[in-house]
């Protein structure tokens, strides 16, 4: 007999094919009903896969008895209620380096979007403007000075790419890393005023909620440009929108959003900000890997052999 594993969300690339090949899928995401559905399979289900913005919360984790450990296809589990889990001892793995050339990629694309005007100049152009004039002139990335957020797996990656543009970095993070040649500043505020970009790049949950305020947005400033690849609850959406459109701050380049997939309508209308729909992993090649790492992950635990990649 297969284990019964819980699917709670669907990732674009996700190989069901192959978690199927070794589990029995219940796909929640795809029900009509999904209470007819847990009532059906909660007694039997032994695990859960999950994404990195599913919802796991404790009431469901209380509602599977078996329940012997939550798989989450993505590095952030924010929404997994990690601590409900712990208390029944049941195992979280996430899928933690394999995605990080990809995201860093993603926020260097978004940065030098925002700056140089690669979106609106396409827009530009298919719009038939450039018969009447040329765009207004751009802001140069090259050498300028960028504020990682997050000196982690995936920041110390974008560090590796910002210096391929000779560009001058600094970081924030609670703790100073001992093995990084860049400026600390142990207060945020302080790194946005050194900076030209503030790429964001820490994890979400309670601790980081809105941990780009105003005052941060505004200390970047009316030339400063914000790119979010971490979570949408990280940056103070009301208060970036209110600074976007007093022109307190520059731009921004976002992948992510406080409540996805709605994007609050006032960014469409800014030229000034570039969106795109949580793809920081999105390649063929990286949804493979976190996919299958996840898998492994399940195959793993029900072999009765030592996790890949728990979280701590
Ligand atoms: P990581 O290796 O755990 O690094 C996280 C960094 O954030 C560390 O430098 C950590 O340093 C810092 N940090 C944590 N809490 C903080 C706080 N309260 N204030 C300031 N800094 C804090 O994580 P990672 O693998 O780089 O991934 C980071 C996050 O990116 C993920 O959790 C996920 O949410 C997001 N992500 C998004 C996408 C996407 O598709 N857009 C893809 C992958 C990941 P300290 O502990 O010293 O504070
Ligand atoms: C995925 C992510 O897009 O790994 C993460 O934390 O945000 C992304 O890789 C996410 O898991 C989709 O829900």
């Amino acid at each position: 007999m297969k284990p019964e594993i819980l699917s709670v969300a669907n990732i674009p690339g996700f190989d069901f094919p192959l978690m199927e090949s070794h589990f029995t899928v219940h796909k929640l995401w795809q029900a009509q009903d999904r209470e007819k559905l847990l009532a059906e399979v909660a007694s039997r289900v032994r695990g859960i896969q999950a994404t990195g913005t599913a919802a796991v919360e404790a009431a469901l984790i209380e509602r599977l008895p078996k329940l012997e450990i939550i798989a989450c296809c993505g590095v952030g589990y924010d929404g997994i209620d990690v601590a409900a889990a712990r208390r029944r001892k049941i195992p979280v793995t996430n899928t933690p380096d394999v995605l990080n050339d990809c995201v860093a990629d993603l926020a260097m694309g978004l940065l030098i979007d925002a700056s140089r005007g690669i979106a609106r100049g396409d827009r530009f152009v298919r719009a038939g403007k450039w018969l009447k004039g040329g765009l207004p002139l751009a802001a140069r990335v090259s050498g300028k000075r960028l504020g990682i957020v997050g000196m982690g797996r995936i920041g110390r990656i974008i560090a590796r790419r910002a210096s391929g543009f000779d560009m001058r970095i600094a970081y924030h993070a609670r703790h100073q890393v001992a093995d990084v040649p860049f400026t600390y500043h142990a207060k945020l505020v302080d790194l946005a005023a050194n900076s030209d970009y503030l790429v964001v790049i820490v994890p979400g949950g309670k601790e980081t909620f809105h941990l780009v305020d105003e005052a941060v947005m505004r200390a970047l400033g009316p030339q400063g440009i914000l790119v979010n690849v971490a979570r949408g609850t990280v940056i103070d959406e009301a208060a970036m929108v209110k600074c976007l459109q007093e022109g307190v701050l520059g731009g921004a380049a976002l992948d992510v959003f406080e409540e996805e997939p709605k994007v609050p309508e006032a960014l469409w209308a800014l030229d000034n900000v570039v969106l795109v729909p949580h793809i920081g992993s999105g390649t063929r090649e990286t949804r493979a890997a976190m996919c299958k790492l996840t898998i492994d992950n399940l195959v793993a635990h029900f072999s009765g052999k030592p996790l890949l990649t728990p979280v701590g």
